[in-house]
């Protein structure tokens, strides 16, 4: 997993394949690869990037490994019309981080789910547009940064001005995680992506979570 970890954080795609394959075979999950792997890389990315050493370019670059690791994680892109129900992804207006909304959406398609991604930055009338039209089982909002906080807890209020206030809200990512359900006026706080399949598996099942 170090090895992973250690081409994951130079950006170079082509080894972080390399031991991706491997790990694999070696019989180490899915989930194991991007919780260990690549939530640990970017852990160690973090740690690397203070404020007099930030490199926008080494983080893209590490962003696009990352990328290419789900794609090989989760081969063929978007998958048939979901039977488990539909999901809208969005990280809101105001926050640009995308990586682990990307990851849940290949997490969520992997399991069956039809995503429809609203992309990154937002705006929440954006998202509450699609919900009209989509109808989905739940939202999910990721978060990265703590001044998309007061937007997040506006998600459920307005889905209910709208008329649809049954839409369950999910939130996750590392800024709202800091939080709570309560206090983010959302259904489920998620802690990883895999987490928050979980919640949406429970609830589509009829189950209360
Ligand atoms: C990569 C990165 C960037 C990249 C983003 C590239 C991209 N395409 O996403 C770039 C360079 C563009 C960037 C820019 C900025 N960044 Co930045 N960035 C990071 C960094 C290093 C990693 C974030 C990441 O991708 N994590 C990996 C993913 C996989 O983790 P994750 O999102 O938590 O997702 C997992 C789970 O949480 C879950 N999940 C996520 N969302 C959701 C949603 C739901 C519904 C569910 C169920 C689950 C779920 O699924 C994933 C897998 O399990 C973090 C530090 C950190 N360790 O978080 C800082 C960090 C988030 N950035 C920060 C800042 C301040 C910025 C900038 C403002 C910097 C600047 N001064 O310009 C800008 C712009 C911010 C903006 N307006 O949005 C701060 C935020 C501080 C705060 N609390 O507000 C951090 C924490 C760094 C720091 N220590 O200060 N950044």
């Amino acid at each position: 997993m170090d090895a992973l970890i250690n081409a994951l954080l130079v950006g170079n795609g082509a080894d972080s394949i390399i031991h991706t394959k491997r790990l694999l075979g070696a019989g180490v999950s899915v989930e194991g690869i991007v919780i260990e792997g690549i939530e640990e890389a970017m852990i160690r990315l973090d740690e690397k990037c203070t404020v007099s050493q930030f490199n926008l370019l080494e983080i893209m670059l590490v962003g696009r490994s990352v990328m290419n690791v789900m794609n090989y994680l989760y081969p063929g892109g978007s998958l048939p019309a979901g039977s488990k129900g539909t999901v809208a992804l969005a990280a809101l207006e105001g926050d640009i981080h995308d990586l682990g909304k990307n990851i849940l959406k290949m997490v969520l398609m992997g399991k069956g789910y039809r995503v429809v991604d609203c992309g990154k930055d937002c705006p929440l009338q954006k998202l509450i547009d699609v919900v009209v039209e989509e109808s989905p089982l739940a939202v999910g909002i990721s978060g990265l940064v703590t001044s998309i906080v007061p937007l997040v807890k506006r998600v459920r209020e307005s889905l209910r001005g709208h008329g649809h206030g049954q839409v369950k809200v999910m939130a996750g990512g590392a800024a709202l995680k800091q939080s709570s359900a309560e206090r983010l006026h959302v259904d489920y706080l998620a802690e990883t992506a895999f987490d928050g399949a979980n919640y949406l598996d429970r609830i589509s099942g009829g189950l209360v979570p």
